[in-house]
Formats: C-alpha cells, structure tokens, sequence
C-alpha cells in the first residue's frame, strides 16, 4: 500500500491513502476510522507517524476527533462561491438543505459611529440591529449581526425576521437590492460566539463583513458574520 522506498515521505502517503477512501466514500461520513493503533498495524509505520497523517486531515477539515471514541469522517463543507448577491435562505434552499433561524436579539439602537458612517447615517439616526444563529438543517453554520437603516424599514417586527431578511426587503417593502461589498478574514472564535456555534475554544472562523446598496447605491445593511470553518469554504473564479 505505501512505497517505502518513494520520496514522499510517509505520514504524506497515509494522508492520500486516508483521502481517497474518505472521497471514494471507502469511509463513510459520521462513521469511525481505523484507530490510530489498527493504522499502525496496516501500515507498518509509527504511530507518531500515523497521528501526524490524522491530524493533518483533522486540520483540513475531512476527519474529527471525538475525546474517547476515535476519529470520524466529516461532513464535506459547504462550497459557497463569491459571485452572486444571494441570500443565506437562497444559498441553502438551492443546496437542497433545510435553512433555519435561531433569533438572538432584536433591537433598536444609535449605532457606532463606523457603522452610522458605512450606512451614510448622521448622529442621532437609529438602527435596528438583529443577531441570528443561522442553520442547515438544523447544523449551525454562522452567526449574523446584521444593521439596517430604522428609517428604510421602519416596520421590522420579530415576525418578519424569522424567515429571510431579504425576502421581507424586496417583497414586502418592495426595494431592489443592487449589489454588496465584502470582506472576509480569519479570526479565532470569541467565547459567547463559540457557544453559540457549538464549536470548541480556540477554533478558526471565518468573518466577513458585507455592505450592501440598494439601486441608487443606498446602503440597506451592514451584516457582520462568524461562519464555522469547517463547515464552511469560499470559492471563486478568477482570470486572466
Ligand atoms: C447572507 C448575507 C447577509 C444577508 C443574509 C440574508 C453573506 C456574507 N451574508 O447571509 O448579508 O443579510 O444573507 O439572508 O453572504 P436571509 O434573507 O436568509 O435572511
């Protein structure tokens, strides 16, 4: 199975081995891999060098490891690509998956001053800002903090968040949402988010802050979200 006598190194060997039957579906998705000993043993290796191969894996996100049970298979992320101003309803409805919305807080506030600059709001202009767990199928997959304008949606009530936000903007006040500006980086997670997201401290997330403009480049909202990391990946086509 491995080439002892091949440049590449072992721990690398197992890895490609571990990969394809988990792509091949050799390994099935939530079921346990071989034990790090029982590897061992099929490949005549260290176990050093076989924690090494798993915890690469781990770290890329294709196997988890569960304290006292062993190391299973993960769910393939969700590929989400860069193009398209679409909704988190929209993303998961055409994904097949179930989306859903857990509502953290609803308020109504005068908000700092980066977002009363980013929203083009003076001083004394309020906002409501709305924090959502979002699901697929019944998996949390990000945290959003969103910030909307009082003044464009006046009559945003608990109800009408419970669905999608975008769905109340254009059906029901019937604005046209134009297009968005976004940023993403890597952070560790904070605590309270951690919880949230049932996801263990430190772990990687991914933060993107989108602006997004109506026709006429009014900006409607300013939506700041935590994705999980290993349930989430960003993809996008460049060229040249
Ligand atoms: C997406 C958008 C967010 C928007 C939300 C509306 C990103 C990074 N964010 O999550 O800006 O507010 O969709 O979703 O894509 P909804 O219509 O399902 O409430």
């Amino acid at each position: 199975m491995l080439d002892k006598q091949s440049s590449v190194p072992m721990y690398v060997q197992i890895e490609d081995y571990l990969k394809k039957q988990i792509i091949e579906g050799g390994f099935v998705i939530g079921i346990a891999i071989p034990s790090e000993r029982e590897l061992t043993d099929i490949f005549s290796v260290s176990r050093m060098t076989v924690r090494q191969s798993i915890s690469n894996l781990v770290n890329e996100g294709l196997l988890y490891r569960e304290k006292g049970r062993g190391t299973f298979v993960a769910t393939p992320k969700i590929e989400q690509p860069l193009i398209g101003l679409t909704s988190f309803t929209e993303d998961m409805l055409s994904r097949g998956m179930k989306p859903s919305n857990k509502l953290i807080s609803f308020e109504k506030m005068i908000p700092e001053m980066e977002i009363a600059y980013k929203l083009q709001l003076s001083r004394d202009e309020e906002v409501f800002v709305v924090k959502r767990i979002r699901f697929a199928d019944n998996k949390p997959m990000a945290i959003e903090r969103s910030y909307l304008p009082v003044k464009l949606v006046p009559d945003l009530e608990l109800d009408k968040i419970e669905g999608s936000l975008y769905s109340f903007i254009e059906k029901d006040k019937r604005l046209t949402i134009s297009h968005a500006s976004q940023r993403m980086e890597a952070v560790l997670v904070k605590k309270e988010d951690a919880e949230f997201l049932e996801i263990r401290m430190p772990s990687a997330v991914l933060m993107m802050e989108r602006t997004s403009y109506l026709t006429n480049d009014v900006p409607f909202e300013i939506v700041r979200s935590t994705y999980r990391a290993d349930r989430y990946k960003f993809i996008s086509e460049i060229r040249r």
